[in-house]
């Protein structure tokens, strides 16, 4: 059978041509569906045995000069979460985070027009606290920023930029990330690793692309090298131009994590509770995903970014409340050194 031919090619070598990728992305076959999660367990197995690291996210400021119409932290949508989160606060929920057992803290925000404004001190500053202080590596999600800012994050030893390209479609690029240039966007991730940070990529799903999107996004993301590939499904928000936009199942993006898996054998890839809660975990690291990301601490007022809410307050959205299920899927949550280990060798 074809379909499975491919995914054995894949599994041996990572490589398939558009065509294959478009024909797995298609298939609604159940057998083709449970072989190509098994290989990308498989995969994940060989590579990272049961270890499952996690991820702790601190949105630290929702402001932002942008207005991305998917996003719920537009700058015109009027109806959303804004804070700002100063020092101290940051670096207390960094220590309960990492208290916690997460392995990196991910210092995320809006393109704030007032970090801006100030050069970015406030979060350089906080990457030097937070290696001192807290003693966890460091993601950076800014947004795109100057070479200038990219050569001091990397000076400060920021060990991850993420920066999700979202869909290597121009089109709608464009009319997903309004005024935004793609290829900026592009350039701030190539600088980061020529700096000798890691980098993320990302694509969002459930937008109208097509399966040829997809498959040239998974081919395009790979000449990045990124040391972490994501996918999301695009989940519509309160008070923006998309808030009616008829919202997809996430098939799609168990197939796309699968691929990214096959494509990318050593590569973490995010689980991330931060598109269906916690009861999207379990069929995420089935697909072959080996982080679990949007950790939050319940009583620290930060907010997701697609689920803004959702099973924070309750404390789902925590290393504990991850640890059992987990367990119960014969895997483990890795300590701080096995992070670190595996950054040094990725560095
Ligand atoms: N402001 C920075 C930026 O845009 O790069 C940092 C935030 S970034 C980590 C937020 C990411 O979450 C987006 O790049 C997108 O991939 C994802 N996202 C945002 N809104 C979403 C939504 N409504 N549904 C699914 N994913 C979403
Ligand atoms: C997540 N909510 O991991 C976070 C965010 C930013 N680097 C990541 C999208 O799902
Ligand atoms: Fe701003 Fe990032 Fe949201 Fe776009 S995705 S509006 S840049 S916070």
């Amino acid at each position: 059978m074809r379909e499975k031919d491919i995914i054995r090619g894949l599994a041996e070598n990572g490589r398939a041509d558009r065509e294959d990728l478009v024909t797995l992305l298609q298939t609604e076959n159940e057998d083709v569906l449970e072989e190509l999660f098994a290989a990308a367990r498989e995969l994940r197995q060989r590579h990272f045995g049961d270890k499952i690291f996690t991820y702790g996210f601190v949105y630290f400021s929702t402001y932002c000069r942008n207005n991305c119409n998917f996003c719920f932290f537009r700058r015109d949508n009027g109806d959303t979460i804004r804070y700002r989160k100063n020092r101290e606060e940051v670096l207390a929920i960094a220590k309960e985070l990492a208290d916690s057992g997460v392995n990196l803290i991910d210092l995320t925000l809006g393109e704030d027009p007032e970090l801006h404004k100030e050069g970015f001190r406030s979060m350089l500053d906080l990457v030097d606290d937070i290696h001192a202080e807290v003693d966890r590596p460091v993601m950076i999600s800014p947004g795109v920023i100057s070479d200038e800012l990219i050569q001091e994050f990397a000076r400060r030893n920021a060990e991850f930029y993420a920066l999700y390209q979202e869909t290597y479609n121009r089109g709608l690029f464009k009319k997903l990330r309004i005024h935004q240039d793609y290829d900026e966007r592009l350039h701030a991730k190539i600088k980061a690793r020529e700096c000798g940070m890691l980098i993320e990529e990302g694509l969002m799903t459930g937008l109208g692309e097509t399966a040829g999107d997809i498959a040239d996004a998974l081919l395009a993301m790979r000449e990045l090298k990124p040391s972490q590939v994501r996918v999301m499904t695009f989940v519509p928000q309160n008070g923006t131009p998309m808030e009616d936009f008829e919202p997809q199942n996430h098939d799609m993006e168990l197939k796309i994590i699968a691929l990214m898996r096959l494509l990318n054998h050593q590569a973490l890839i995010p689980a991330s509770l931060d598109v269906e809660g916690i009861e999207g975990l379990e069929s995420r690291i089935n697909a072959g995903c080996n982080v679990v990301t949007s950790i939050i601490p319940p009583t620290s007022g930060l907010a997701g970014v697609a689920q803004s809410t959702m099973d924070v307050g309750e404390g789902y959205r925590t290393v504990a409340g991850v640890e059992p299920r987990l367990k119960a899927l014969g895997l483990r949550v890795a300590d701080s050194d096995e992070y670190k280990a595996w950054l040094k060798e990725a560095r």
